[in-house]
């Protein structure tokens, strides 16, 4: 066993002390240069159990540095404007052409909305030590989160449908998933562009050498290294977005009706519907009274049944183009779970997927790949195309236990606890042989095993 029970919340703090840089928490340690939106939120849920004061003022932080003038929050925020080994760094982004960009230098699209819920598990651990100091957060953090909610709704969804719309794959936290391949497919990219990716990513490939520099195993650095990770052909399309958003100023009415990659992701949505469960909750608690954000909840439940495919039991994302679900199994098709929205009936059918020749397969544990093992673009060793990551294995057996299938939430937890104390705390790992794999000592995996290891209700009361 690398680590031991008794030493795992110790474990667990030391990987987010390292990966500590100018009062944020990044990813890891040297390849993600950045604070990123949704591993922000993860990441603040465990360091609440640890230091709610301190998890509170990160996240205020954050939100306060990151967000643009119009509301819309930022996947990244950088550190620099130079980033060595890491691309696109601030200056591909060119958020200096849109007039709503902040002082700090970040990216120009989000990322999985999960802040709203991860703010009142912080609430939570406060109340324990002070009411006033909890409320005092909350009505910090309230018109900020609000304004995020208000851009998503009204840019993201301006015919009011009840589902907003991602603009870039990497606004689905889950950058190369089968998902996109369609989709993506349409963008034609030439050899030039190939050619110009490829310098651009050069200096990921200095990470081998810095990984033995820093004492890792020869095995563990390449395991970072470029194979992995989304190949050249994935990486010229996700620039030929980043520079079709900045062509258009950031102007997302623009955007919306014209970028060739325009998706109502299941998974984003389902976040985003937790989120807003959680913003009325805050609302509430600070007597206040949200009848917008109500109302948009009603439509997106309506919005997201309609995502269910009944042939195969499993929930979709909608390509706006072709108004046809992209029917490639994955994990974000469990995510209805966490937003309780499937019937009873349907989360159980559900279940049987997820615990199926699918999902599981003949794996005496009970962990999610990311892609289904039957899908043809299914890699167990390739970045979001087949391997097991923790906070999705996380948001599905939050999901199961919301819906009282509390066997198979359990057993997902146990799988995935046995997973850290076996190999520790990596950015993910091999589906079949569940070697860790990426960056080592990841933030979000070290954060999460906190929760899973408390005896916090929270996650099936708070709604
Ligand atoms: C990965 O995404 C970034 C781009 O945003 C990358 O590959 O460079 C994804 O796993 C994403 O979900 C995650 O938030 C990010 C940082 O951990 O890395």
């Amino acid at each position: 066993m690398q680590i031991s029970p008794q030493n795992l919340v110790k474990k667990a703090q030391e990987v987010l002390v390292k990966n500590e840089r100018a009062g944020f928490i990044m990813p890891d340690q040297g390849y993600y240069q950045g604070v990123w939106l949704w591993d922000t939120g993860f990441i603040a849920i465990g360091e609440a159990y640890l230091d709610p004061e301190k998890s509170a003022k990160r996240l205020l932080n954050f939100i306060s540095k990151a967000q643009w003038k119009n509301g819309f929050i930022p996947h990244i925020l950088f550190f620099n404007q130079e980033t060595k080994g890491y691309f696109p760094g601030p200056k591909y982004w060119q958020t200096q052409v849109s007039k709503n960009r902040p002082q700090a230098q970040t990216s120009g699209i989000t990322q999985p909305p999960n802040l709203a819920f991860c703010a009142l598990m912080i609430y939570e651990k406060l109340k324990e030590k002070s009411e006033k100091t909890a409320k005092e957060f909350l009505t910090k953090i309230y018109p900020l989160l609000l304004k995020y909610h208000r851009y998503l709704i009204c840019e993201r969804d301006p015919q009011n449908c009840g589902l907003v719309s991602i603009f870039h794959p990497w606004e689905s936290g889950m950058d190369n998933s089968p998902r996109w391949q369609e989709v993506l497919s349409r963008i034609h990219i030439t050899r030039e562009q190939i050619e110009e990716i490829k310098f651009l990513r050069r200096d990921i490939k200095n990470l081998t050498k810095q990984g033995e520099a820093n004492g890792n195993s020869c095995r563990e650095a390449l395991n970072s290294a470029i194979s992995m990770r989304p190949t050249d052909e994935d990486y010229a399309r996700f620039y030929y977005l980043v520079k079709f958003l900045a062509s258009r100023n950031y102007d997302d009415e623009k955007i919306y009706s014209e970028i060739p990659f325009n998706v109502k992701d299941v998974l984003f949505n389902c976040l985003f519907y937790s989120s807003n469960e959680a913003l009325i909750f805050i609302a509430q608690e600070i007597n206040k009274k949200n009848s917008e954000i109500e109302n948009y909840l009603r439509r997106q439940k309506e919005a997201i049944k309609k995502l269910y495919d009944k042939k195969t039991s499993l929930y979709y994302d909608l390509d706006y183009k072709t108004n046809k679900l992209i029917k490639r199994k994955t994990i974000a098709s469990f995510m209805p779970l966490f937003a309780g929205i499937p019937k009873k009936v349907q989360a159980k059918r559900m279940a049987e997927v997820a615990v199926g020749p699918e999902f599981k397969g003949r794996s005496s544990s009970f962990l999610i790949p990311s892609t289904s093992r039957f899908d043809s673009a299914y890699h167990p060793r390739s970045y979001w195309l087949g391997p097991i990551w923790m906070p999705t294995d996380w948001l599905i057996l939050r999901g199961f236990e919301r819906m009282g299938l509390t066997f198979i939430a359990y057993e997902i937890k146990k799988s995935l606890l046995e997973l850290i104390l076996q190999k520790g705390f990596y950015e993910y790992y091999d589906s079949e042989t569940k070697e860790g794999l990426g960056r080592k000592d990841f933030s979000w995996t070290a954060s999460l095993v906190l929760d899973l290891i408390s005896e916090s209700d929270f996650w099936r009361s708070f709604r």
